[in-house]
């Protein structure tokens, strides 16, 4: 019997600065997507668009933008996601921009606990979004979901998981990031976080980047990965609203995709950030199609 795949559409940007992010479900739907993994033979349940609070476009209050709003939506992510896993189907969230990982990483941390799994959570960025309301130079909360799934983030967004802490620093790596606010740099220390940046991949290749990071992967991983395309450099990905130079290409990211993918282990996927409203004929969505289905086995000569 072959998997199924929940696709759960989260249309919104209320955790971040930039406008567009929550046109992100359909251009995946427009790219293709259920058709792309319905050729990978795997059965496809399109669950459709969570509804959520509109963005209310207002400042920051006590150090966060739209906090009442990124709870409501992260609400909703978390049920979709604790239901599909519940039916035993492989939850792809499709944002929306990246505080909705709150909700999804928090109900698969439930999962795993209750399932014996071991978690580990593959964190695909520019950034290293691991700052809190009192760190942030912006108060945009897509910004601040590691914070809040390690259990620094506010109150009303931690401890979904039914642990103070939805996943702990070891169950982390960050791969790809080079923006990184100086804040951000010290909890990186502080926390010990595993972050493989530019330079690290310029240095040692993707290849052994990913060798590192998957080597303790094993039959009772539960692999995660959130996967925000401002993670690809903006010359192959344009839609994204907070795009930096000199990320990883497209072939490097292709490869990074076959070795999670060859673990066997990915059990659960957000793909976030799409913005279609500083995308080139969608071009973004599309070319997270294509990642999407090497992270779920294709390759050249895979039949
Ligand atoms: N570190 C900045 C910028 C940022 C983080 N994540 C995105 N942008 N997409 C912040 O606002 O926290
Ligand atoms: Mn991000
Ligand atoms: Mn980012």
């Amino acid at each position: 019997m072959s998997q199924t795949v929940s696709l759960i559409g989260a249309p919104t940007d209320v955790g971040a600065s930039v406008r567009g992010a929550g046109m992100g479900p359909d251009a995946l739907r427009v790219a293709g997507l259920a058709q792309a993994l319905h050729a990978q033979r795997f059965d496809v349940v399109d669950r459709g668009n969570l509804a959520g609070p509109p963005n209310p476009w207002q400042a920051p209050a006590d150090g966060v933008r739209h906090l009442d709003e990124v709870v409501a939506w992260n609400w909703a992510v978390y049920g979709a996601v604790e239901q599909a896993l519940a039916q035993g189907q492989f939850p792809l969230l499709m944002g929306g921009d990246h505080c909705l990982a709150i909700g999804s990483i928090s109900a698969v941390a439930r999962h795993c606990r209750a399932a014996g799994k071991q978690l580990r959570v593959i964190w695909l960025d520019a950034h290293s979004d691991v700052n809190t309301a009192t760190s942030s130079p912006t108060g945009n909360l897509h910004g601040m979901p590691v914070s809040c799934l390690l259990g620094h983030g506010p109150k009303p967004l931690v401890g979904w998981s039914g642990e103070p802490a939805a996943i702990t620093p070891e169950q982390v790596d960050f791969i790809g990031i080079r923006s990184v606010d100086a804040d951000e740099k010290q909890a990186i220390r502080d926390l010990g976080l595993s972050v493989y940046d530019m330079r690290h991949i310029d240095e040692h290749g993707m290849r052994h980047t990913m060798t590192e990071v998957l080597q303790d992967v094993d039959e009772n991983t539960h692999l995660h990965v959130s996967f925000d395309l401002d993670c690809l450099d903006p010359m192959e990905a344009p839609g994204v609203g907070t795009g930096v130079r000199g990320g990883p290409t497209y072939r490097e990211m292709q490869l990074c995709m076959e070795m999670i993918a060859d673990t066997g282990r990915l059990a659960s996927l957000d793909v976030v950030e799409i913005n279609p409203a500083l995308d080139v004929r969608n071009r973004t969505a599309e070319l997270a199609v294509e990642f999407i289905q090497s992270l779920f086995g294709a390759s050249t000569l895979a039949r």
